[in-house]
């Protein structure tokens, strides 16, 4: 599989460091919503979902966490511990997070709005909505 990691550049100066996000321009969408998880108790594992149509950008501005990220077909993990790094996540894609630092915070870029009915919360049922996925385009 892929990943897809983002780099941001930093504004760093005898100050310290400033990092800017645009839509369209650092963040590959239209930014439409932002959340962020913090406070996650020790040996905790969140996700378990994938979405229909949501993007995100995942960055970890402080401390760091564990991303797992299925497709299907491959599984990966990614780490995020860096402030100045993104990792895109399509839609059709499993994602498990864990492994959190006591200290990190997870900030998420998403396309869209919340909206349960996006939510594939079911293993199965994700692998099957990305067999119709693949046999759509195959079609095409
Ligand atoms: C994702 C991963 C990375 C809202 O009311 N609005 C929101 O925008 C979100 C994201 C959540 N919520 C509510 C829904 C639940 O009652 O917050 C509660 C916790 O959400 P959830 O259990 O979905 O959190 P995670 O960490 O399992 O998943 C979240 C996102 O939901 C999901 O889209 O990709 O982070």
């Amino acid at each position: 599989m892929q990943v897809k990691k983002v780099y941001f550049q930093p504004h760093g100066d005898e100050r310290g460091q400033l990092i800017a996000l645009e839509e369209y321009k650092d963040i590959p969408f239209q930014i439409r919503r932002v959340y962020y998880i913090y406070d996650t108790a020790e040996g905790v594992t969140r996700g378990y979902h994938a979405h229909k149509s949501l993007q995100q950008i995942l960055i970890c501005i402080h401390g760091s966490c564990k991303i797992r990220l299925d497709n299907g077909k491959e599984k990966e993990i990614v780490l995020l511990d860096k402030p100045n790094e993104g990792l895109y996540v399509s839609n059709a894609m499993w994602r498990e997070m864990f492994d959190f630092s006591p200290d990190a915070v997870l900030m998420v870029l998403a396309s869209e709005l919340y909206d349960e009915s996006d939510y594939i919360r079911n293993y199965n049922d994700f692998l099957e909505y990305v067999r119709n996925c693949e046999e759509t385009t195959d079609g095409e």
